[in-house]
């Protein structure tokens, strides 16, 4: 396949030309998908979370930088948030991650949440394989850090950083919601601000709490993203959680369970495709939900039906 030549050569316009397959569920996907795949595991896949306005997308503009400066190609995927009201947002992020778009060895693209079955994972996971084949060392994901996508962002990542600034009041709540469990190393932003230091040690507090075993190489950074304070440390402490986990064989369990993950949403996938290609969903689906809207049957048992239906019909009944 020409294309995937040309995405291992690093050529930028068929690298984007790729994620668009990957991203519309082309048929070339599976194809090309597998034809990269060899070529995949040696570029490390940070993602960056934390709540709006944190300072991610400014964060991340920093890490290019110093990335850059140590010699590393560096992509960045921007998962757009759902949201219609961040629309300037994500323009801002586009103009402002722009700066570096053009320059060699630094490739930005943002993809949408939306209308991909099984969230951002499945596209944006095979837009990392792209990257990843494409020789770009450091691969950046940012997500908003709103329900299901942070979950998402750990099964797609090798390490997530939980981005955190003073002054929203309510940073301890939602690390006691389970947030702790996404981030592998914290990250204090904003901390020209008032009120960061204490932010710290709060979390290093929680940290302490839940820590147990594996768990506790689990870190806290300090930054100014704004300033351009901490990156180097941020980077440095980055550098130390991923020797670690790679020396004690976490990353290559953690890539291992990745790939049962994108077996089993391939699975789901294909089953749901073929099942809703045998039963035309898509011209009975609404007369079925009519049926159970006034109480013909109920969902299981329409729906068990239709799979005996269609299991008989291939033999496997
Ligand atoms: N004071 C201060 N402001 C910062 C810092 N980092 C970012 N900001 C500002 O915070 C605002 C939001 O920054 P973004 O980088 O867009 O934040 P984000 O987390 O990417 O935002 P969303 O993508 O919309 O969730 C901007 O006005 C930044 O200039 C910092 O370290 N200190
Ligand atoms: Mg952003």
């Amino acid at each position: 396949m020409e294309l995937v030549n040309k995405i291992l050569n690093g050529d930028i316009r068929s690298i984007a030309h790729a994620i668009s397959l990957v991203e519309d569920n082309q048929q070339e996907k599976e194809k090309l998908i597998d034809l990269l795949y060899p070529h995949c595991g040696n570029a490390l896949i940070i993602g960056i979370t934390g709540p709006p306005g944190s300072g991610k997308s400014t964060l991340v503009d920093k890490l290019i930088i110093q990335e850059r400066k140590n010699g590393k190609k560096v992509a960045v995927i921007a998962i757009d948030p759902s949201s219609p009201f961040s629309g300037g947002a994500i323009l801002g992020d586009r103009i402002r991650m722009q700066k570096h778009a053009t320059e060699h060895g630094v490739f930005i693209r943002s993809m949408a949440s939306r209308g991909h079955l099984g969230g951002i994972s499945g596209a944006t996971g095979n837009a990392i394989k792209v990257l990843d084949a494409a020789k770009f060392d450091v691969i950046f994901v940012e997500t908003m850090g709103v329900g299901q996508t942070e979950i998402e962002i750990v099964e797609i990542t090798d390490v997530v950083l939980l981005v955190l600034v003073p002054g929203l009041g309510d940073e301890i709540q939602a690390l006691k919601a389970g947030v702790m469990e996404i981030g592998n190393i914290f990250v204090i932003n904003k901390k020209d601000l008032d009120g960061a230091q204490k932010l710290k040690t709060e979390v290093e507090y929680v940290l302490n709490i839940n820590n147990s075993g594996a768990d506790k190489s689990k870190s806290v950074a300090m930054t100014s993203a704004k300033l351009n304070e901490g990156i180097e440390e941020l980077l440095m402490a980055l550098e130390e959680y991923v020797d670690k986990l790679s020396s004690n064989g976490g990353l290559q369990q953690k890539r291992k369970k990745r790939i049962e993950k994108e077996i089993q949403k391939i699975i789901i996938e294909k089953v749901y495709e073929k099942v809703n290609y045998y039963l035309k969903l898509d011209q009975f689906i609404s007369e079925w939900a009519d049926d159970i809207f006034y109480g013909k049957y109920g969902p299981y048992t329409l729906v068990n039906d239709k799979i005996k239906l269609f299991l008989k019909e291939h033999s496997l009944l």
